[in-house]
């Protein structure tokens, strides 16, 4: 007789090596890469970074020695005749262990610019190339040192300007998000050893079903990851657009929230024509604010461009302050958005404001606090996420909607050999966001926005 529980125990064993965990990938030699980590111009320090199979050679051929591996050693750095470059601090560091996983090394030289200039020029003579921008960080993802979450992340910290993008890119970094999807897997897993026992052994695991509630409740658990976007938003920051009739009083706005003065303003209606933006760090959150063109009818060719790119930018923003001047009682309709609108009344010290609107003056009483209390709201609102761990980009989405449809697919289509199919169709789809799936197709895109030396 067919033991159920011996044969589920048996197909999990084989199938845990269906892992999300991202594949080696390169195979062969890798030539050696540096650059210069550290920032340009004038500096107490600079850090050269180096990696690749010839890495051991150009140390040696540097510092006329190989230091002890993963210790700081104090050498001078030499050039072909034998003089002095620089004295600093120099690391080797052997691969697999290192960042990228390959032989690799640093050095950490004076920051002077003819310092700098003088080593390139050296580790081009011993014949290293200057590497293209993120290729450390591909190369510890090929390596398998790094998955594609954990990859990104570290281009998160580096973009990181607050507090809470930091937190965000530390977490991811750290394995969070790569943690709950290991979680998902596991449970796939167990539903793939289930339908496979049943297409082996469909009388004596007659017993065995596909617990649809289960897949249900995992569906529902992704599917929320999916739809909140707080994460995504304070990674990427938000996009306010500032809209409204001609003198409102939308470049003023601009200019005091950003504290500085990025848009004209004047008393002539209809002076602002293109879409200026201010990027700001509000409540911790970073915004760009854009002031639009006032919205009328106009014969104006350009002003009436000026008008439609206002409403393309309000359309596309996070969030529309429409403004409405005190004493004017036409109230003109926002602009549709995709996101929320809050309505101001401007220069409330000449007179009152609108109902239902949040009054504002730049000449005195009532100020900007009203708004500026509204804007925290909304922006703690729109960048909100209970969960600390979460999706920061529209590829990660992508492969979890892929998920959750062939998790679908497997509680709809009846045949245990079909639920199979879908199964693995979920695993893979989880694979495509650490890298385990796909890891080629989209590694151009990763490092498409990386710096050079990381
Ligand atoms: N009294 C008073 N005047 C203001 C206030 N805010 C702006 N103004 C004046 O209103 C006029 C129009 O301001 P802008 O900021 O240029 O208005 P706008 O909405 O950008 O105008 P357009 O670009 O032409 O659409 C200027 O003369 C400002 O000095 C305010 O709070 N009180
Ligand atoms: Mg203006």
């Amino acid at each position: 007789m067919y033991d159920v529980s011996d044969g589920l125990g048996k197909k999990l064993e084989r199938i845990s090596t269906f892992s999300i965990r991202c594949p080696l990938v390169m195979k062969g030699r890798s030539d050696t890469i540096f650059a210069v980590a550290t920032g340009s111009g004038k500096a107490a320090l600079q850090v050269v970074r180096i990696s690749g199979l010839d890495t051991r050679r150009i140390i040696e051929s540097l510092c006329f020695r190989v230091p002890s591996s993963r210790r700081a050693s104090l050498c001078p750095l030499y050039d072909a005749a034998g003089l002095i470059l620089d004295r600093g601090i120099v690391l080797w560091l052997p691969g697999p262990g290192s960042y990228t996983g390959e032989d690799s090394g640093e050095l950490h030289v004076h920051g002077g610019i003819a310092v700098r200039d003088a080593i390139v020029r050296r580790l081009f003579e011993l014949g290293a190339r200057v590497a293209e921008p993120g290729e450390f960080t591909r190369r510890a993802v090929v390596n398998g040192r790094l998955d594609l979450t954990e990859a990104e992340a570290i281009a998160d910290l580096i973009d990181a300007e607050t507090e809470a993008q930091r937190l965000q890119a530390v977490t991811q970094m750290e394995g969070g998000l790569r943690t709950v999807l290991e979680r998902w897997a596991g449970q796939v897993r167990q539903l793939l050893a289930t339908a496979e026992v049943m297409v082996d052994f469909p009388e004596e695991a007659a017993e065995v079903m596909l617990p649809t509630s289960a897949i249900f409740d995992l569906i529902d658990e992704m599917e929320a990851m999916a739809n909140a976007r707080g994460i995504e938003r304070m990674r990427t920051g938000l996009l306010v657009a500032i809209t409204g009739a001609p003198n409102a009083g939308k470049s003023s706005l601009i200019n005091a929230l950003s504290g500085r003065d990025v848009a004209i303003v004047s008393t002539q209606p209809g002076t602002t024509r293109d879409v200026v933006e201010a990027r700001v760090v509000l409540n911790g959150v970073v915004v760009t604010l854009l002031d639009t063109a006032g919205l009328r009818e106009t014969q104006d060719a350009i002003e009436a461009e000026g008008v439609r790119r206002a409403k393309e930018r309000a359309f596309e923003s996070d969030l529309v302050l429409h403004l409405t001047e005190s004493g004017n009682a036409e109230r003109l309709v926002a602009p549709p958005t995709n996101g929320r609108v809050v309505r101001v009344t401007t220069k409330c010290d000449l007179g009152p404001a609108l109902p239902g609107t949040c009054p504002i003056s730049l000449r005195g009483e009532p100020g900007l606090s009203g708004l500026h209390e509204i804007l925290g709201r909304e922006l703690l609102a729109l960048t909100d996420s209970t969960e600390k761990i979460g999706l920061s980009r529209e590829r990660h989405r992508a492969a979890l909607r892929l998920t959750t449809e062939a998790l679908r697919g497997a509680v709809g289509c009846g045949a245990p050999e079909l639920a199979a199919e879908w199964l693995r169709e979920a695993l893979r789809g989880m694979g495509r966001i650490t890298g385990a799936t796909d890891v080629e197709r989209v590694l151009d895109e990763v490092f498409a926005n990386f710096c050079i030396g990381k």
